[in-house]
């Protein structure tokens, strides 16, 4: 568990800009692929290792782009702007030589055996991929597709994004270098991974006069790279004349690092845009079909939180610990025939559009005691000389003297730090996270504490659950589920005329928090132990469907759900609903934190 939050926050804020609206085209195939590759990096985003010979090795490759050539097309200065907001500045002409992945004369057997160490250095989150010049003299069809695809998968297993380049068409082999470029096609194709067909860009260029050693470029002036045309004059490099190093389609057709260059940009860039960009950030799952059980919302928790790389709990300032909730849709309410049931519980549709983050425990007394102390807090409950509280036989009214240090339990208690806080209002507890969320923005942190809704705490609580209980139907007879009204509490107020749950939970009052097993969702003492607030006023439930419901009247109390220590089993089930006035406390009444996140649209 991390101890932070502006991290946290800052990324979830991150995650929140990069929203974007679905592609209206369909996205290539090796789009998912890719981003269950990037899922799996761990290096540092924006690095990018170029594998090969010496096409490869020279500068007169990709370290060009930097300095903006002239004459881009939109489309190509839209794809440099992409590469430059992403790509490591070293990259474009810092990561060359043999222990970069790059060196003259060199063959796809060299690369099968030093990739992992290219690898282990590098850790470059995508790699530019092109063997196959030497290679045609050296070594047949088949051993280069088997190396090639062996690369590219301790490439993809690293996490690795692969962009496999064909090479160039070889002046005297131009069949064999046609079945090389085919078999790098099926390796792509197999692999799952972005192809960069340069060789199908030269034959289409220069489909007649590609090859700088013909004899029609035997008189041009200057070096063998100097041809008008794709290929140097040696039949084996790509050209690279000074007079065409612009971006203009002429300059494409005449410069072949420069095309290279050109088709790797835009390659890249789609990469970028498409896998890079966010992090290989994957669809979140579907909800499961409520009601699910507790298996299934672990599951799709975890799977949920992973999809969005949010991280499944972690520790706010105070220690207050949170837990990602997924959204999702359940019924809210509880069935007729349902054993307890009142009448303010119809059962109807909510769905849930956002994950959240919720208290793992009710606001504890510690974390409370820290914070009343350093802000010289005062609460309602001190201000009016009290709050409610029971007597032996359970006659609940106001108690003067009572209040969050003394909580008025008519028997022996003592009160530790990891008690529920109790005798708080609506007022204190809104007034505790807005003091959480301050803190957390000068931390730089930027996302809001405040309570959970009335929905969001029940599908919280439920976790999956269509029963009375988070878990099923029948009351707790182990002792290790809730704390409630039981047989420790009647031990101790033999008076007690209310029904009690058939267990000795040991605790006649609240408990420390996590005494008893979480609910589905990680979640602790949601049912029992004390009421916990929620952010949104009570009011009948509509009887149709709703989604992310707010308050649900104008005037009456706010929600208090999930019952407490002194309850029968009939107001701890996970649709018993009450609700308090915003400054009213009692001594079985606390609440627990919720952080809200944005929608995440994919
Ligand atoms: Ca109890
Ligand atoms: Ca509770």
């Amino acid at each position: 568990m991390k101890p932070i939050l502006g991290t946290s926050a800052t990324w979830i804020l991150l995650v929140c800009i990069s929203l974007h609206a679905a592609r209206a085209a369909e996205p290539p195939a090796w789009v998912q692929p890719m981003k269950e590759v990037r899922a799996k990096f761990t290096g540092t985003p924006g690095t990018l290792a170029l594998f090969g010979d010496s096409i490869t090795v020279s500068l007169a490759f990709w370290a060009g782009l930097e300095g903006e050539p002239k004459g881009m097309s939109p489309e190509a200065a839209a794809a440099l702007q992409t590469v430059k907001g992403h790509q490591r500045p070293e990259c474009w002409r810092q990561w060359r030589g043999p222990e970069f992945g790059n060196e003259g004369r060199m063959t796809i057997r060299w690369a099968h055996e030093n990739v992992d160490a290219w690898l282990k250095k590098l850790n470059p989150e995508a790699a530019v991929i092109l063997f196959g010049s030497n290679d045609l003299s050296e070594l047949g069809v088949m051993e280069f597709e088997q190396k090639t695809g062996e690369v590219v998968d301790r490439c993809l297993k690293n996490g690795t994004v692969v962009l496999l380049t064909t090479l160039p068409p070889r002046s005297g082999l131009v069949e064999k270098s046609k079945q090389f470029a085919e078999a790098a096609r099926r390796v792509a194709e197999a692999k799952k991974v972005p192809l960069i067909d340069y060789q199908a860009e030269i034959l289409k260029r220069r489909p007649e006069d590609w090859d700088g050693s013909l004899a029609k470029f035997k008189d041009t002036p200057g070096s063998e790279y100097e041809v008008p045309t794709l290929i140097g004059r040696d039949g084996v490099h790509p050209s690279n004349p000074q007079a065409h190093r612009d971006l203009t389609d002429e300059s494409l057709s005449r410069n072949g690092y420069l095309l290279r260059s050109y088709v790797t940009l835009l390659a890249y860039a789609d990469v970028i845009k498409l896998v890079l960009s966010k992090g290989g950030r994957l669809p979140p799952p579907a909800p499961p079909a409520f009601p699910f059980d507790q298996e299934t919302a672990r599951q799709y928790q975890r799977a949920y939180a992973k999809a969005i790389k949010t991280p499944l709990e972690f520790s706010a300032v105070h220690g207050i610990e949170l837990v990602f909730i997924p959204p999702g849709k359940f019924r809210m309410g509880s069935p007729h025939d349902e054993l307890g049931r009142k009448d303010d519980e119809s059962s109807h549709e909510v769905t849930i559009t956002r994950p959240f983050y919720l208290g793992r425990f009710e606001v504890k007394f510690g974390q409370f005691r820290r914070w009343a102390e350093a802000t010289r807090y005062v609460t309602d409950g001190e201000k009016r000389g009290g709050g409610h509280a029971h007597d032996a036989h359970a006659v609940w009214e106001h108690r003067p003297g009572t209040n969050w240090r003394k909580p008025g339990y008519a028997g022996p208690f003592e009160l530790a730090d990891d008690h529920p806080v109790v005798h708080v209002s609506h007022n204190d507890a809104l007034a505790f996270c807005r003091w959480l969320t301050e803190r957390e923005r000068s931390n730089g942190g930027t996302v809001t504490f405040t309570l959970p809704s009335e929905a969001q705490w029940e599908w919280a609580c439920r976790a999956g659950s269509g029963g009375r209980f988070s878990w099923g139907d029948g009351e707790d007879t182990t002792g290790k589920a809730i704390n409630a009204g039981d047989r420790s509490l009647k031990r101790i107020h033999p008076e007690w005329p209310r029904s009690i749950m058939p267990m000795d939970d040991g605790f006649p009052f609240a408990a420390p928090v996590a005494r008893f097993q979480p609910n589905g969702f990680g979640l602790f003492d949601m049912l029992g132990n004390v009421w916990e607030f929620c952010s949104t006023r009570s009011g009948p439930y509509p009887a149709e469907a709703v989604t992310d419901p707010g308050d649900l009247s104008a005037d009456r109390g706010f929600a208090v759900r999930g019952g407490g220590w002194s309850n029968v089993a009939a107001d701890c089930r996970c649709a018993t609903r009450n609700a308090d006035p915003p400054d009213f406390c009692h001594s079985n009444l606390g609440f627990r934190v919720a952080l809200l996140l944005p929608a995440i649209e994919f």
